[in-house]
């Protein structure tokens, strides 16, 4: 006989987190990384390890890009936000209750939403290793075991930047290239970028971020010429809050037109689909607040029948394996990914990298994230033992 509702016969033990350790690493970059806002000669990560009571542990990683040039948070206050305000609330907290842990993070803590993503990466981390499931089964499963993987060329020079992209593109690695400008006149700008056009011919797709440089009167130009040069898109040419310059670019323009800056979670998603301020969402598990936020995001993108492109906050691998995680279980990316993150840096922290291989980046396998730590590294790269710099802002 069935007998429902029946009392359990033995009590289960929950699983609880007992502790969140977090570290910054300094990382060299291969070279310097020049942005419209600063030029970068070293990654900072922000590890987090989550230890959890059955002896299981969990591993995450935020990053932002120039100290505070780029965003709101610093990999300081990120540090900071993690040890001060969410460790204290979530320990002790069950461990496989990795929803209620993103809605206590947002009720201890308005904002920090890199803070956020590094320690929910941790989380899901756990779960999976505890499930012995990759953190995309947890999100309904990988529908890819690649994709493909863009490379920003951002040299400062358009000669080193052209020699970049044909070695790139002679060994396979990529060859989809973002040329970072805005820093420049737009003439200056877009001759740059019609001369590595003009070099790579069919064999590149070219597409250019902007960073927020423009203002409406310089995008309107910019495009046009951009176009004209054989661009085929242009990422946050404007102010992230200038939706309704977003908009009018949109609308007035064949080029591509993608939001970055501009989506912080899936409230700002639904704003830049509601005023069709974008044709393409990068999609950013830090910027959006976690894997999950990041997943709503895509989800209002799709609903909006906009393209969708998995971008980086160059993270280090180990976050570059969750993004893959979460970006493995999407239908579509129309424009692919950018997760080239370990790639710019002087040395991999994961014990086995990911591949990159066939002008793609493939999903790494295992629980969890698939992807462990190679402990001489964490060593050497830590803050409080290496000195750096992480970047020059203004530059
Ligand atoms: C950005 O704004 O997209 C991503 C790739 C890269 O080179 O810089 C970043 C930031
Ligand atoms: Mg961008």
């Amino acid at each position: 006989m069935v007998r429902l509702n029946a009392e359990p016969s033995t009590v289960t033990q929950v699983t609880t987190i007992d502790r969140i350790d977090t570290r910054i690493l300094d990382i060299p970059t291969i070279r310097g990384h020049v942005l419209s806002m600063a030029t970068m000669r070293t990654q900072t990560a922000v590890l987090v390890r989550i230890r959890f009571s059955d002896g299981s542990e969990g591993l995450g990683e935020g990053t932002t890009i120039g100290g505070l040039s780029y965003g709101p948070e610093s990999p300081e206050s990120i540090r900071s936000a993690i040890d001060t305000y969410l460790a204290p609330a979530l320990v002790g907290r069950s461990a496989d209750d990795v929803n209620g842990a993103i809605q206590l993070m947002d009720r201890v803590a308005r904002g920090n939403r890199i803070a956020k993503t590094a320690v929910e990466i941790a989380l899901w981390d756990g779960l999976g290793k505890r499930l012995g499931v990759s953190v995309a089964q947890l999100f309904g499963g990988a529908v890819h075991a690649r994709l493909p993987v863009a490379w920003t060329l951002a040299s400062g020079n358009s000669e080193t930047d052209i020699a970049e992209a044909e070695e790139m593109i002679a060994t396979g690695r990529h060859r989809i290239f973002k040329l970072k400008i805005g820093k420049r006149a737009v003439a200056e700008d877009v001759a740059h970028v019609a001369r590595i056009k003009a070099a790579l011919g069919d064999a590149a797709s070219i597409r250019v971020d902007v960073n927020q440089s423009w203002s409406l009167a310089e995008a309107r130009r910019g495009l046009a010429a951009l176009q004209d040069a054989g661009c085929e898109l242009v990422e946050q040419p404007v102010a992230a809050r200038s939706l309704a310059a977003m908009a009018e670019l949109t609308r007035g323009h064949a080029i591509a037109v993608m939001a970055d800056e501009a989506l912080n979670g899936p409230e700002d998603a639904l704003a830049v689909a509601g005023k069709a301020a974008a044709d393409v969402f990068a999609v950013k598990i830090a910027q959006s607040g976690g894997l999950k936020r990041a997943a709503e995001v895509v989800a209002i993108g799709q609903a909006a029948g906009l393209g969708l492109y998995g971008g980086t906050m160059l993270e280090t691998g180990l976050s570059t394996a969750a993004a893959l995680q979460l970006f493995a279980t999407v239908e579509r990316l129309d424009w692919g990914t950018e997760l080239f993150g370990p790639l710019l840096l002087t040395a991999d922290i994961l014990a086995e990298p990911i591949t990159y291989r066939d002008f793609h980046v493939e999903v790494p396998r295992g629980p969890g994230l698939g992807a462990a730590l190679d402990p001489d590294k964490i060593d050497f790269y830590r803050r409080d033992r290496a000195r750096s710099v992480t970047a020059v802002a203004g530059e």
